[in-house]
């Protein structure tokens, strides 16, 4: 009796978890190509902007040869169109969008100028912005937004500032209302401040910001208490977080939820060379992450361009990730990557492990991939830019 029990339990999980992977599949199925373009030059940079305040995100592009234009959704056309390109830049240029106020900072050579990029009349523009409206704040650098108190809200915003060793840092915390102010500068000093997340990793329904120096043996774990805040130093002597590689942290660690709905887990692709690497996921026990491999370069070369995003709309967030595929040339110098044939994979938890549910065609030398609802339906896209100057969008029409 017991053991019949016992196997229409085992049958019913099993056939549990084929509807389960039948719906992901299935709710999977409709992804695909819905727009692409081709550009002289290689796509460089790649941004999400919400230049008219509707809550559909722009893509800002930044081209090989410097070209800056700008993406995004007509609605009366129902098809992505190129809503604007700047004639003011020709090369030389690099972008940062600063995205609690909608500054764009356009960087030529060593003069950086600051812009907010504005819809008048129907027409794009950049309009310079007055030295007054400027966040500037002497010796620091933006770093990122965030909140303490919302996720995906941004209401502070982070800054460093150097110490009396240019390669040691401050982290500062300021309201990002202008004129902003400081609210909390840190007594340690940072050697070259490269990760900073914010979430909630302990599941005590407080964010807290995390941040992972490059190569250093501590990290740090910072909260509001009171009205100030506190960083407590915690041993990473192990390397139980493996060092991230600083020049690009964005693309390659991410905090999200994707099997827990109440606190967040910590994604990140250890990468010893350009050929990507493995994923690993760490989650928050007691007093300590633990690390384990989700995604191993077990026969392939590796994965780069994180994102977390929740896809299906289940509440869960899914992983998409680029997988570097091509052919490996060994040489004396340098060993390369010809032809590359990168996919993206979107991969989803099953409530066992994490899967493959969906692959894309070979798209190249992905350079970047951004993920968020760039028609505004409430489905998400994927955009990818690579190396040959291809833009290709992903979504369900
Ligand atoms: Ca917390
Ligand atoms: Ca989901
Ligand atoms: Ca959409």
């Amino acid at each position: 009796m017991v053991k019949i029990k016992l196997m229409k339990i085992g049958m019913l999980s099993a056939l549990c978890i084929i509807a389960f992977n039948f719906y992901a599949d299935w709710a999977f199925a409709f992804y695909k190509e819905i727009w692409m373009k081709k550009c002289n030059d290689g796509i460089e940079k790649l941004q999400l902007i919400d230049s008219n305040k509707n809550n559909i995100k722009e893509i800002l592009v930044l081209s090989g040869y410097k070209r800056l234009y700008l993406l995004g959704w007509d609605k009366h056309k129902g098809e992505i169109i190129e809503k604007w390109e700047s004639s003011k830049f020709s090369d030389g240029i690099d972008i940062k969008y600063y995205d609690f106020n909608n500054f764009l900072l356009i960087q030529k050579y060593d003069l950086a100028v600051y812009y907010t990029l504005f819809l008048k009349n129907g027409e794009y523009a950049l309009k310079e912005i007055k030295e007054s409206m400027i966040p500037s704040w002497k010796g620091e650098e933006y770093i990122r937004a965030g909140s303490f108190k919302k996720r995906g809200e941004k209401d502070i915003f982070l800054t460093s500032s150097s110490g009396t060793s240019p390669h040691k840092k401050y982290l500062n915390i300021r309201e990002t209302r202008l004129p902003n102010k400081l609210l909390w500068t840190s007594t340690f000093q940072i050697q070259n401040v490269s990760v900073q997340l914010f979430g909630d990793f302990d599941n005590d329904k407080k964010i807290e910001l995390l941040i992972i120096p490059y190569n250093d043996t501590k990290i740090y774990w910072i909260s509001p208490k009171e009205d100030k805040f506190e960083g407590k130093e915690m041993d990473n002597s192990k390397r139980w977080l493996f060092p991230i590689r600083p020049s690009n942290p964005e693309k390659q660690l991410k905090a999200g939820r994707t099997a827990a709905k109440n606190f967040d887990e910590l994604f990140f692709i250890y990468i010893p060379s350009y050929y990507g690497g493995p994923l690993y996921k760490a989650v928050w026990q007691k007093d300590r992450f633990e690390v384990e491999e989700i995604l191993s370069t077990k026969g392939i070369m590796g994965y780069d361009n994180l994102n977390l995003a929740d896809m299906d709309n289940d509440g869960l967030d899914e992983i998409i990730i680029s997988e570097i595929r091509g052919d490996l040339v060994e040489t004396e110098e340098e060993p390369f990557i010809k032809n590359h044939r990168d996919v993206i994979h979107i991969v989803k938890w099953n409530g066992k492990e994490y899967k493959k549910i969906w692959t894309s065609k070979p798209l190249g030398a992905i350079t970047q991939i951004l993920v968020d609802d760039m028609t505004g339906d409430g489905k998400k896209e994927i955009v990818v830019g690579n190396a040959k100057g291809e833009l290709h969008i992903f979504g369900q029409k």
